[in-house]
């Protein structure tokens, strides 16, 4: 078990194994940005983009980590230039088995995978967490809406930047907060980002609410989960 992973919940940055379809992926994903195209789920029907969640050094690191009976249900990316806001504090697990309420402590089977396709640094609009919290930490309490605009103040010490370069990539236990900032300047930056389950793991009729509930998530989009974009990753 990767040690940092354990402690913070967020692995080392590793390397992927084939760095040489990497300039191929940053130009299919500016197309696709461009375009009036939906962006997610691009790993079902663009070869480059699922290759990249097949990488050899990839699916090593997350079968040593999370196991080698998961499947893949999102991909997405996030290309950041010029005018791009903050995506404020969240975290990536948006369900949890069929329509059980999000247990946020269950490190059991939900995972992230963000991969870097150009370098990510701070000025790009780069990638912050807060250590620690896919456990509990005393004293914070995460019913919580899906999106945070501030940093609370008893967690605000945990904040820690996560700067890339290209072909790097981490994986994470979904429950753990995280956030991109706003771009700020110099060229664009692009990440792929890939959402796991453990096989068994049912996605709800309709989407499942943070566990706050209520009024606070009301105004949340519930998300769509569709079986077709479904496929096994080990
Ligand atoms: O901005 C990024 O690269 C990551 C975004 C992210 O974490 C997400 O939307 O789930
Ligand atoms: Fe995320």
């Amino acid at each position: 078990m990767d040690p940092r992973l354990q402690d913070e919940g967020l692995s080392d940055t590793y390397q992927l194994a084939d760095q040489s379809t990497l300039d191929e992926a940053c130009k299919v994903v500016s197309k696709l940005n461009t375009g009036a195209r939906a962006l997610m789920d691009r790993h079902l029907d663009v070869p480059v983009i699922k290759d990249l969640f097949f990488d050899k050094k990839l699916q090593a690191v997350v079968a040593e980590n999370f196991g080698t009976d998961l499947f893949l249900w999102r991909s997405n990316f996030f290309a950041k230039g010029e005018g791009c806001p903050q995506i404020s504090w969240h975290h990536d697990r948006h369900f949890e088995d069929g329509e059980s309420p999000i247990d946020i402590y269950n490190t059991d089977n939900h995972f992230s995978i963000l991969i870097a396709l150009t370098d990510i640094d701070r000025e790009a609009g780069g990638v912050e967490y807060m250590k620690g919290t896919q456990q509990r930490v005393e004293g914070f309490d995460r019913d919580l809406p899906r999106h945070i605009g501030d940093t609370p103040e008893i967690v605000a010490g945990r904040v820690t930047e996560l700067p890339l370069k290209r072909g790097e990539f981490v994986v994470f236990y979904s429950s753990l907060l995280h956030r991109s900032l706003a771009f700020g300047e110099g060229e664009g930056r692009i990440s792929m980002v890939g959402r796991l389950a453990r096989q068994g793991t049912r996605f709800p009729e309709v989407g499942a609410q943070n566990p706050a509930g209520g009024a606070q998530t009301e105004a949340e989009p519930i998300a769509k989960f569709k079986e077709s974009s479904k496929i096994p990753f080990n």
